[in-house]
């Protein structure tokens, strides 16, 4: 670590840091799926067929995100299973911002700017996370994120240069989803837990007050091109600091989220754990393919082996034929 290398699957490893990282990236796995629900709430209702095709994409993109990072938490010997059952039964997180409700059609420009912005921001320095596989699955996913960043922007600004129905809709989004967005980042320093280590450890390369401040100061010249405001009156430049100063965060709403008291904390679960049991089905045949197409493998294998095993013997036998 000292010398900033990679650490990989079978390099050994203190089990905290094992445990650290599969905590994290189970957290993050959850995060991506139950994610999904908030915004595949418009599909139906997008306003066009190519808002439609967009947030379809996006949508499946975070389940793409989900496989990725389940599949680095099985590289350290965590099963999927058995990450799943600890989400489903409320002992494993995902992040807060996914239990507050996705009420119009700017909710999901709103989404894609700040909640995608923030994850951006957060997994930016990920893709130097000491441990291989976290740290490759967040190249592909940045890359994603940052296309879905861009579609919310996107978004916002028709919204935002419509009518004043339009516009309003949009700043009402912008006003609910950021303070939530500033708590994406995780407790102020002083109350992380977990930082001091995993920053040791170079899990993560930032604290969570450092990316949240990097955050605002991102937000600040998009908002004004978007036209919209930020809903916080204590934001002002700070000249000898070089970033901008925020209000304070109500850090009692985050926790109460945390414990399961968000406005959609018990939605996001019932429809995760029925969309895992009515997708029992599609494991299963999923499982027998893979089972046949890999015995299928094995047989073709042992053919084509015994094909060659036949051929050499038989140049064998003419060469020793020659020799004689
Ligand atoms: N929500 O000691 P720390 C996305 C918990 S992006 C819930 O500071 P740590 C993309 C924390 O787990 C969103 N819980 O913890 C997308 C710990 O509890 P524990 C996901 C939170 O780990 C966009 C306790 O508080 N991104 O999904 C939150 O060092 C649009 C103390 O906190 C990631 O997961 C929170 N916001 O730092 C998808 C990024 N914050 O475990 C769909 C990777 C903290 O002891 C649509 N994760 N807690 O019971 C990280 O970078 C870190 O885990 C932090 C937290 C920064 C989130």
């Amino acid at each position: 670590m000292a010398a900033d290398e990679r650490i990989e699957p079978r390099d050994w490893m203190p089990d905290a840091y094992r445990s650290t990282l599969v905590r994290q990236i189970a957290q993050h796995a959850h995060s991506e799926i139950i994610g999904m629900q908030p915004e595949a709430n418009w599909i139906t209702r997008a306003p066009s067929l190519r808002r439609k095709a967009i947030l379809m994409a996006k949508v499946q993109d975070e389940a793409g995100h989900g496989l990725y990072l389940y599949s680095a938490a099985e590289t350290l010997g965590a099963s999927r299973d058995d990450l799943l059952d600890k989400l489903h039964s409320g002992r494993q997180k995902y992040s807060s911002i996914f239990n507050y409700p996705t009420l119009t059609w700017a909710d999901v420009g709103a989404i894609g700017w700040l909640v995608d912005g923030a994850a951006i921001t957060n997994q930016v320095p990920l893709c130097r996370c000491s441990y291989g596989p976290y740290a490759r699955a967040m190249v592909r996913v940045c890359k994603e994120e940052s296309f879905h960043q861009r579609q919310g922007y996107e978004l916002l600004l028709a919204l935002s240069r419509g009518t004043e129905a339009q516009h309003a809709m949009a700043q009402d989004a912008v006003d609910r989803w950021w303070w939530p967005s500033l708590m994406m980042f995780g407790p102020p320093d002083a109350e992380s837990s977990h930082s001091e280590q995993s920053m040791t450890w170079k899990i993560k390369r930032h604290s969570n007050d450092e990316l949240r401040q990097r955050f605002v100061d991102i937000c600040v010249p998009q908002a004004e091109s978007l036209g919209l405001a930020l809903p916080d009156p204590d934001l002002k430049w700070n000249e000898e600091r070089g970033q901008h100063d925020f209000g304070a965060i109500d850090w009692s709403e985050f926790w109460s989220v945390l414990k399961g008291n968000g406005p959609c904390n018990e939605q996001r679960m019932t429809q995760r754990r029925r969309a895992h049991e009515e997708g029992a089905w599609v494991r299963e045949a999923a499982a027998a393919h893979a089972a046949r197409h890999s015995e299928r493998e094995r047989a073709t294998g042992d053919s084509e082996r015994a094909i060659e095993n036949s051929e050499r013997a038989a140049e064998d036998s003419e060469r020793e034929e020659a020799t004689a």
